[in-house]
């Protein structure tokens, strides 16, 4: 079995009705959620002229390759209506492969760890909630330490009321 982290997240229509559907799909054709973090509503990142998301981490224990979880992950991206536009404009869901075990994936399709995710916070947070530990293997660093590393100034924050 193969332990990947998600990031999903969207920022148009139901934003959480949209994060549920995902987890849903997620886990009737991807793998077995093990973790699951708060959800957060975050500034948007990179094209700031944008409603702000909602984003979630989480665990899963998945039979399938990377590449196989990848092609999985953009079916259920389509399934939920995403259309691709600006790379990083609107969204109805975005769903990333973060980490794969600790594999270190460089194809055409593929860049695993997530070439930025030490730069956002809407990653690194919601991450280290359900895994501070972890160890990044590349830049060998835990995601805490990512964190505090980080100097990435988008608010990030936990929704409690959900
Ligand atoms: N995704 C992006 C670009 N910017 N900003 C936030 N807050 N959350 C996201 O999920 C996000 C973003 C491209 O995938
Ligand atoms: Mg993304
Ligand atoms: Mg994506």
């Amino acid at each position: 079995m193969n332990k990947a982290y998600l990031l999903i997240g969207g920022n148009m229509g139901d934003r959480l009705a949209n994060l549920k559907e995902a987890i849903n799909h997620i886990s009737t054709d991807a793998g077995t959620i093990e973790k699951i973090s708060s959800v957060y509503e975050t500034a948007p990142w990179g094209q700031t002229n944008q409603a702000s998301f909602l984003n979630q981490a989480l665990l899963i224990d998945t039979i399938h390759s990377a590449s196989q979880l990848m092609y999985l992950l953009l079916e259920i991206e389509n399934k939920l209506g995403r259309k691709r536009t600006l790379p990083l404009g609107p969204r109805t869901i975005d769903i990333d492969i973060i980490y794969f075990n600790k594999d270190i994936v460089q194809t055409s399709e593929l860049d695993i760890p997530h070439p930025s995710m030490f730069k956002r916070n809407f990653v690194l947070v919601p991450l280290v909630e359900i895994a501070p530990d972890f160890i990044h293997p590349v830049l060998n660093k835990s995601n805490s330490i990512l964190l505090s590393e980080c100097n990435d100034e988008c608010l990030v924050h936990k929704k409690n009321d959900i």
